[in-house]
This record gives C-alpha cells, structure tokens and sequence, in this order.
C-alpha cells in the first residue's frame, strides 16, 4: 500500500519557495509480528497494542482479566513500515530530515533499505538528515521494534547485583524477578505500578515530521526571562540559526504577533552551521503571568523571524508567559521555608500529581488532555506535578497548563528505583534530559525540575543502602556513585545550562543531602495514614513545609466499575476480576475495609460498598488539605496523590479512567476555593480558621451554626471579620464542653458560611464525631427536574439534614456539576447534569441516594 501523503501542517511561516515545510507522516502504514508473514493496518502514531486491538486480533486490554492474556506481546519484536511519494516543492529543497517525535523504543529505523537510526530511548527525538536516501517516490519507511524485555534481560542477567525496581510486576509478565525497567528509557508505569497494569507496549508513539528547507533555517528559540517585574520585562531571544552559506545580511526580528510591534532586533552575519543569536528586549509594565486564582494567566504571542535582505525565510510564532517564578528555600527557625514565589508573591501549591492518562499514550486525545487540565482548573488547583515514572508529557499539556495558570512541578523521568547510570545509558539520559528541557524551557507553567520521584527516599527511609551494604560494600558503593552523579552533577547542569533560572531539587522527597526527607526542611511525600495506617485524624497534626503527596484509596463508583467488570457475579472487592483491577492487592483491599469500617457505617451491598468508600476517601483528603492550609505559612503546598487514572482501577485517583470525578475531586474544589473557612476539635478545643489565598485584604461575615441533624439551629453565632491577604488565622475558639453543652456529638453538625463584602459565599460542614456514630435520619429529599442546555437541571430540598447526596445516570459521560454534596434543611441545591440522555431517560433513571440508603440502621 503505497499514500502520497499531503502537507498535514506548516510549524514555520510562509509558503515561500526558501521557507520550510514540514509534513507528517501519518498515512498508510501497516505492521506485523516480526516472525511472522501477515500484514496489518497500523494507526501512527499508535502502539503495538492498539492496533492488534483495532484490527481484532486481541480483546480490550482493560476488560476483565485481559491483561493477563496479553503478556505474549512484549516477547516479539514488531515491523512497521509505509510507502510514500513526496510533492515536488519539498523533494527539491537542499535540505530534508526526518524528525522523530518518540519512538517506543529500541528501534532500528530503514529508510530505502538503509539503516538511518537505532533508536533506544522512548523520552528523545531524533533528527535524521535523508536528503541523499530520499526519493520522489516511493521511498521505504520501515521500522524495527525490538522486544524490549528480550533486549533487557542480557542486561539483568550479565550483573553480579539488581537494580531495585520496586514497582516493576515482572512475575506478571511471566519474566520471574527479573526487573528489566531500570535499563530501558521507556516510561516506567508500561511495567506495572500499584495502580497500572503491566502492559509493555511498543510503536511510534509520537508523530515522524518529513522538514525539508532551503539553506536557512530557524532551529530553536529560547526566551530567556532575565528579569520580571511589574514594572519590567527584560528577556533575551536566544534564536539558532541552521545556514548553509555565509549571510552577511541577516535581519532577525522579535515581534509581538497581536500588534506587529517590534521588540528587538539585529542584523548580524551567518556563518555556515549552526548560529545562536541573542536579541534583548525590554517590555515596560508588562501584563504578568498568574497563577490560577491569583489573576489571569496573560500569555503574550512573539514572533521571531529571520530575513535575508528583505525575504522572509523563517518565522515561529510562540505564546510566552511573562513571570518571575522562583522557589524559596531560606533558612528559618525550623528548618528552611519551601515555596513557589510567583511574581514576588508567595503561592501556596494547591493540587495533584499527574500520571500518564493511559498505557496507550496515543489515545490522549486533545479532548482527554483539555479535560484533565481543565478539571485540575475547575477543582481551584494552581500546580500539577507531572511524576517521573510516566512521560515527559505532550506539548499541548504545557500549552494548557500556560492557558489556565497551572504551575507544573516536573520530574525526570526516573521513579521509585536505581538505575545504571553509567557509560552509553548515562549518555543516553544526557541527551533525553537535554531534548526534554529545551523543549518545554519557553512554557510560563514550569515551576521546577526535580531529579526523580522517591529514588533518595528509597536509598535512605525504604532500607535499599542498608541491604545493599549488606550483600557487597563495593555494590552500595558503585549505586551510590551513579545515583550522585545522576541527580547532583548531571541533571541539574543541564537545567542551569539550557533553562537558567529555573529550581532543581534532586529528588521528591528531599530535604538535605545524605538523609531521608524530614519535617522541617523541603517536600514531603506523607503516607502515615494509609500505607502505616494511621488515624485519618493525624493529617490534622502532622506538618511539613510541602506535602508534594499523600493519598487515599478508592474504587470508581458502579457506572464505571461495570465497564472493565460488567458481570454481577464479579461484584465483590476480593473477586478475581476486582482484584486484577487492585494493583495494591490484598493489602490495599484491607486499608479501604479496615479504614471504612474503623469511621463509617457498614454498607450493605457492593454498590453500596463503593459509595461508601468514595466518601471515605473524599472526607480524607479533605481533612488533610484543609489541615495543610490552616497551616500555611509554615507549610507552602498540597499536592496530593494523584489526579487521573491509566486504566479502569481501584486507586489513590481523584478522578477515574473515564474522567468521572470522585467525592474527592468535589470535596478538593471546595477546599481549594480562595477563601477556606475550616474547623478542626485538637486538644478538647474546638476551633475555627479563614485562610485566604486573595492577594487583597477583605471583609467578611462569618456564621457558625450548631445544627441538630433534624434541622433545628441549637446555636448561632455571627463573627465579622478582616481577612488578611495571603493568611491563616484561628477567628474563633472554645472549649469543646462549652460548644456542645449538653447536646450530643452524633446528632449535630456545625455548619459553617463566610459572606464576603462582595458577596462571595464560603460554606463547610465538620462533625464532631465519627460518621459511624452519628444519628442520621433517613432524609425525605424531594427535586425537581428542568431541561437545560446540554442536560438537565436538578433542584433539590430535603426535609431532615443528608449526608453525601449522590446522584447518578445511566450515562458514563453524564457530568453533575455538583455531587456527593450534604443538602440542610430548609436550603435548596441545584445541580446541573450535562448529558445527552432523553428527559424521559433521565427521569426514570436518574438515582438520588444518601449515606442511610447504603447502610441498615440496625449495623
Ligand atoms: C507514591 C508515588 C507512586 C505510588 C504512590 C502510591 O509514593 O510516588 O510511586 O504509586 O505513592 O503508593
């Protein structure tokens, strides 16, 4: 099968004959087993697995037990190949490269029977100069993908120690111990994690560019923010040029792209080769970059471009955030302050850490990636930390991180294991973390790089030094040289080298060299409450300066439970099928039971199980954000564990596969909002805190309310108050008895609403006793239903105080804009449902259940 492809996009300006032209080449492709004869159709970028799924040849890979069936394919290698014809006007342009986006991952690539790159690192992008292998038609693209478990396991076998790879399901994958992740540059989740499948994919996952130009080329733009105030922009365009003459009048221009205004520019001479230019210029009051919350995230549109006399060869267009973003590490009387300056304001980090959306990273459509970033902005986050065992993710994740105002928080891609960090692997990384910096170097988001997730808190806190002291002095003492070298020489060289300007920490956690992380200085990865099993009740006292993660389990709710596990008599946590979705296993099927039967009522059936366990989780995460912002300023950040899901699973996740939001996700928004009231009993003292993330000072109302959970207000008091900017303050204060009375614990619940000046409403509700115990009646909610545009429109009232109104449809797509939800007496709800489902449907279907719906009185 042979496609003339078309001109699929032009990355550089012009249609000049001297301009470049990129086209993509994405069409006709077809693979097969490398041992075997039969071809199929391809999908490229795509991955093995994905196209043995569309042309039928295995079953969905997250259905039921199909994982396991599926562990044949990383054993074989695969071929991939396609024909093409190329248009006159790019065949006769003196220069022609293939730039390779990613290829997944040992690959030998022929272009016309030569050999033109062996490729062995899915994080890098490969630029291969063809113009003397190239025809006009029918050129020979085909692509040798080695197994990259059979290309490992040589590795493993030839070394006298292992590498630890702590999350590496190698038995899954039918290879014993033999955890190979650690010497292929391939993303370490396709290996297994404690929520991912093991699927080791392999393909061209991202886009192969056919560029052909004349004999100039813009090759990379840099802005480098020197300096950024609110008074002054001062930024250098570091601009290379590709040339293959000498130019002696080379104009090279930077314009702002909304009002053709010139920002600088030089006439310099090119020389043959590569040329780096720096241009300087001055904005004066510039529009600044915010995070989300703090204003808007203004994005300005440069544009540079290179003439020679007056054509114009080359030009790029970028959108470029303008911000002095830095992170403060300053010694104070505990330890040493850990937080994001932005624009000379101290940001407290609201948000959630990011893994990749799926084992097959092709299928994040645009769609999917608006959408994960998007929920992160609606849930008032400002910081999502992309974590080292997935990917350097794709440009247009940074594009809407710059858009909505999220600071991104950026590993290497190295996790929870060691790695031969030495010779050709070592080179290898070089160049990995090189192409990976200078492309995301121009996004406003990046807040800070960071040398890998866990690798320092695994060596110090997990035991790996002691243990490998133990079998051989010399084997700690050759990991240990590699590790320092790795996260304390090479990697933060590259980022002050090609991205000045911008923090590295080593690793996460990490407080001080040589140690494992503490309480007083750096970040803090806070796992007591659920891996130690600790009281739910101890985020309201443990402090660190940056929780970078904590986390809490749960399974999605029954909708999207019945996708990957459709068959009732699979409905129990412990059957085989909810297991394979448990990558935690048995032992995080006990935290779930054991955490929910410790606080909460028994539930009665499995759906009720899973609802029950949503609010656990959601009350959990709650409880521990607004413990980490009381506490601001000594603690700077909440991040928790962890936003998305790569697959149908019971997880830390906040939303799951489908994109559906869990209670978490509701319950993160509202502790994320600007302004927090939050009420926590310590110490047989009942207290109340405003903590306000506004950069102004304002006035506000606030009314705390003892509520009977039949409706009647016990007590009612009225607070006015001046809330500081960027502050938390305990506003009120009193002895637990004194509140109470003789009122008893589980019939009460204080609710708590802040009224601004400007008439913004603040609300919580906090029980003063375990919701096991609390005398719940069983509530009368009546609703009403109203079209909308795009669904449907819900207004709810119920008679008695409810607890975690749940609405659901039988719609996977359906989206409550509100939901999990405690609904008072005589105080009216409306929810909007965005769906496509029928008014008929919708009404006979729609559920609306409370926490007594999922368990019997009498438990
Ligand atoms: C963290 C992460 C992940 C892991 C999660 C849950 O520490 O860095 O490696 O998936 O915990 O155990």
């Amino acid at each position: 099968m042979k496609t003339a492809f078309v001109f699929s996009g032009i990355l550089s300006f012009g249609t000049l004959m001297s301009s470049p032209t990129t086209l993509e080449i994405n069409t006709g492709w077809k693979f097969r087993q490398a041992r075997l004869t039969n071809w199929y159709d391809a999908t490229v970028p795509g991955t093995v697995h994905t196209d043995l799924l569309n042309n039928g040849i295995i079953e969905d890979p997250y259905f039921k037990l199909n994982e396991r069936g599926l562990q044949w394919i990383d054993k074989e290698d695969w071929v991939y190949s396609c024909t093409f014809d190329i248009p006159d006007e790019v065949f006769s342009k003196k220069n022609v490269r293939l730039n390779f986006k990613g290829l997944d991952t040992y690959a030998d690539v022929y272009l016309n029977d030569t050999e033109i790159l062996d490729a062995d690192n899915m994080f890098r992008e490969w630029n291969i100069d063809v113009k003397n292998i190239i025809k006009k038609s029918d050129n020979e693209l085909k692509i040798f993908f080695h197994s990259p478990i059979k290309m490992d396991i040589p590795k493993w076998d030839s070394l006298p120690f292992q590498y630890e790879a702590s999350n590496d399901q190698s038995e899954n994958g039918g290879v014993f111990n033999k955890k190979v992740s650690v010497f292929a540059r391939k993303a370490g989740y396709h290996y297994g994690w404690d929520w991912g499948p093991r699927l080791v994919t392999s393909g061209i996952w991202r886009p192969i560019l056919l560029e052909a130009w004349g004999e100039q080329k813009i090759e990379n733009i840099f802005y480098l923010q020197e300096k950024v105030t609110k008074k002054s922009a001062e930024v250098i365009t570091i601009v290379e040029i590709l040339s293959d003459t000498e130019d002696t009048n080379a104009i090279i221009k930077v314009e702002d792209a909304e009002n053709g205004k010139t920002l600088g520019q030089t006439v310099t001479t090119l020389k043959k080769g590569l040329n780096k230019i720096s241009i300087k210029f001055i904005i004066k009051n510039p529009e600044l970059w915010w995070s989300n919350g703090l204003g808007n995230a203004h994005l300005y549109q440069f544009r540079t471009s290179l003439a020679l006399g007056s054509s114009v060869i080359d030009a790029q267009v970028t959108k470029i955030g303008l911000r002095s973003l830095k992170l403060i590490t300053q010694p104070d009387k505990d330890g040493e302050t850990f937080y994001f300056e932005l624009n000379g304001v101290p940001v407290f980090a609201k948000g959630a850490n990011y893994i990749p959306n799926d084992n097959f990273l092709p299928r994040v459509t645009k769609k999917i990636y608006e959408k994960s970033v998007l929920d992160a902005v609606n849930a008032n986050m400002n910081m999502l930390r992309v974590w080292g065992g997935g990917i350097y993710e794709d440009d247009y994740f940074y594009e809407l991180c710059d858009q909505f105002g999220i600071m991104v928080w950026q590993d290497f891609m190295f996790a929870c294991s060691l790695y031969p960090f030495e010779g050709k692997f070592k080179e290898n990384v070089k160049q990995e973390a090189i192409d990976n910096v200078r492309r995301l170097r121009n996004h406003a988001s990046i807040a800070l790089w960071c040398g890998n997730n866990e690798c320092n808190e695994a060596w110090f806190g997990w035991g790996w030094k002691s243990s490998y002291e133990k079998q051989n002095p010399s084997y700690s003492s050759t990991i240990w040289t590699q590790f320092c070298n790795q996260y304390d020489v090479v990697l933060p060289e590259i980022v002050s080298e090609h991205m000045p300007g911008t923090a590295y920490r080593p690793s996460s956690p990490f407080s001080v060299k040589n140690e494992k992380s503490n309480r007083h200085t750096g970040d803090n990865h806070y796992w007591s409450v659920w891996h130690a099993k600790a009281p739910i009740n101890d985020y309201n006292t443990v402090k660190s300066r940056f929780f970078s993660e904590y986390g809490f389990q749960s399974f999605p709710e029954l909708i999207s439970v019945k996708q990957y596990n459709p068959d009732e008599k699979d409905w129990d946590i412990y059957s085989e099928v909810m297991m394979a979705h448990q990558r935690g296993g048995n032992f995080a099927n006990n935290r779930i039971k054991d955490y929910l039967l410790e606080g909460y009522p028994v539930p009665k059936n499995f759906e009720s199980f899973l609802y029950m366990n949503l609010i656990l989780q959601g009350d959990a995460i709650k409880t521990a954000i607004e413990a980490h912002r009381r506490d601001m300023p000594y603690c700077m950040g909440s991040v928790y564990w962890q936003h998305n899901d790569c697959w149908p699973v019971a997880s830390w996740s906040s939303r799951d596969y489908y994109g559906r939001w869990k209670a978490q996700h509701y319950f993160a928004r509202e502790a994320f909002k600007n302004i927090l009231v939050s009420a926590v009993e310590l110490n047989n003292m009942f207290n109340v805190y405003v903590v306000s993330d506004k950069l102004n000072e304002i006035k506000a109302s606030l009314n705390i309310q003892l509520l009977n959970l039949d409706g009647t207000v016990l007590k009612d008091l009225e607070l006015s108050l001046k809330i500081k900017a960027n502050s938390s303050k305990k506003v009120w204060s009193i002895a637990a008895t004194e509140f109470l009375k003789n009122n008893k614990r589980q019939d009460l619940v204080v609710v708590l609403t802040l009224k601004t000046s400007t008439d913004e409403v603040f609300t919580n509700n906090y029980f003063m006793e375990q919701q096991k115990n609390m005398n719940f009646y069983h509530p009368t909610i009546s609703y009403k239903i109203e079209p909308v545009d795009n669904g449907y429109e819900i207004t709810l009232n119920s008679d008695k105080f409810a607890r975690g109104v749940y609405l659901s449809a039988p719609d996977i797509n359906c989206f409550f804009d509100k939901n999990f939800f405690d609904l008072t007496p005589k105080k009216t709800v409306t929810v909007k449902a965005l769906t496509n489902l029928s008014l008929e449907n919708f009404q006979d279907n729609l559920k609306i259940l409370s926490i007594t719906d999922a368990y019997n009185k009498n438990n």
